[in-house]
């Protein structure tokens, strides 16, 4: 096992990544920009280097700075967190060719996962249903007309390089089309340096619902069900829960064995999520994989009973899965409010500056993951995310009105939250009846549904 780790990163997940390691005798070494001197995962980790300004262009993307400190702190790993380098094939290489291990897949798995149609190529060779869609990139506007006019309209202009919901257009005609495949290959080439693009038809009113799944360096994979995550305004997750109300049983286990043979013929050796679209008629569909730790992994540590981020690291450091998938079944319920200083009154403007009180509520099934403390102030630099809170109960109904009474209980005084917006959600009759799909935050808003924004 490793005997020391560097937390590429900051916020909460440094914290989640500190507090594993200490578990097992792992010492740490936090990384931190100016700005961020007084942080949480500063003063819980064992050592911490600054290693620039609050800009993460100069601090935590500093590929060169962080692997300094690597070098100079002498750990044996690397764990990137979630966001900055997590998913950058490039950082992952760098820390191979310096000896340290990168606690994540391969850079050839991250590399292949970070092209949506490559991806999608993987997924059909593994048997996984994806979208009717193109074979491939699509290099001109005639070959997208022949392909929208045999999927029909509406689709959708996805960049490979793109995912999350960054690069993606929709178009319902040819005029829209033609115009759209080439203002989506502009903007592109401008984000990503990749102008290449695809297309899919429009699956109506999905829910997004995603699977862990773990892999060994063993050729081993295993999975732990799924997280419904639709409770969403224009690609932030808002709320997460686990399991998702849509999933039978049967479902799971087909969507579940899916997600398994991909991760297992792509030789995936770590932790990663792999992202579907559900319709109401139970047609699931691959969208992409996230080959990272993700915010929402805590509801599945609830429900599944595991602790993702020190089986991530084991699965690093070589040992073999210590389960088979008959071992691994779902116990009671867990949501997640992802609390953001944002105004939700306000077009969800960031609301960066000083916690004057932070009281997190407590009690049974109460679970904070959270790096804000009263006094702390929050930087206008970095995500708006200050904290979740998780409440695990023996069904669904039980974690929700423990979601609720935790919200009550939570004091955070100095910035607006999205709290208020979240115990709305909670007390929506749609919502507490589980029955929700892509377009609830928007409905509740009082927003118009464009079929995919
Ligand atoms: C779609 C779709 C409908 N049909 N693809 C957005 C994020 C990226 N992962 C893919 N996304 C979507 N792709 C087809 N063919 C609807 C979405 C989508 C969405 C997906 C996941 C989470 C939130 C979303 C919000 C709007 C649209």
């Amino acid at each position: 096992m490793f005997d020391k780790i560097l937390v590429a990163n900051r916020g909460e997940i440094a914290l989640r990544v500190i507090r594993a390691c200490r578990e097992m005798g792992i010492r740490t070494l936090a990384v931190y920009s100016e700005v961020d001197m007084h942080s949480l995962h500063v003063q819980l980790a064992d050592e911490a280097m600054c290693i620039g300004p609050a800009t993460a262009s100069e601090s935590y993307l500093k590929i060169d700075r962080i692997i300094s400190a690597a070098e100079v702190g002498d750990v044996d790993a690397i764990h990137p967190g979630y966001g900055f380098l997590a998913e950058n094939a490039h950082f992952a290489e760098v820390c191979e060719s310096c000896n340290i291990a990168f606690i994540g897949p391969t850079p050839a798995a991250i590399r292949a996962m970070g092209d949506k149609a490559c991806a999608r190529d993987a997924a059909k060779k593994a048997g996984v249903p994806v979208v009717p869609g193109s074979d491939g990139v699509i290099d001109n506007e005639q070959e997208a007309l022949r392909v929208a006019k045999k999927l029909g309209y509406p689709v959708m202009i996805k960049a490979v390089a793109g995912g999350g919901g960054r690069g993606m257009r929709i178009a319902h005609n040819d005029v829209s089309l033609v115009k759209g495949f080439h203002t989506a290959r502009t903007e592109a080439e401008r984000a990503f340096s990749n102008p290449s693009v695809y297309l899919e038809k429009v699956v109506i009113n999905p829910h997004h619902i995603e699977f862990q799944i773990l892999g060994d360096k063993h050729g081993h994979v295993v999975h732990f069900g799924e997280r419904e995550c639709s409770i969403q305004r224009r690609h932030q997750k808002l709320i997460e829960e686990c399991p998702s109300p849509l999933l039978t049983p049967d479902l799971r286990k087909r969507m579940g064995k899916a997600a398994v043979r991909l991760a297992e013929n792509i030789g995936y050796g770590s932790a990663g999520t792999m992202e579907f679209l559900v319709d109401n008629k139970g047609n699931f569909y691959f969208l992409e994989m996230n080959t990272r730790i993700q915010v929402e992994h805590t509801v599945t540590e609830e429900v599944y009973d595991v602790d993702l981020v020190k089986l991530q690291i084991r699965m690093a450091a070589g040992e073999k899965l210590p389960f088979s998938q008959g071992d691994i079944a779902p116990h009671g319920h867990a949501i997640e409010c992802r609390i953001n200083a944002e105004d939700p009154a306000n077009n969800f403007r960031p609301c960066p500056g000083s916690v004057e009180l932070f009281h997190p509520p407590g009690g049974h099934g109460v679970r904070i993951d959270s790096h804000v403390y009263s006094g702390y102030i929050i930087p206008s630099n970095y995500d708006s995310m200050i904290g979740k809170l998780v409440t695990y109960g023996h069904d669904r109904i039980e974690a929700l009105d423990r979601m609720s009474r935790a919200l009550d209980e939570c004091l955070i005084r100095g910035i607006k939250t999205t709290i208020p917006l979240q115990k709305t959600i909670l007390r929506d009759p749609d919502f507490r009846r589980g029955r929700y799909s892509l377009d609830f935050v928007n409905n509740l808003l009082g927003i118009e549904n464009k079929p995919a924004e």
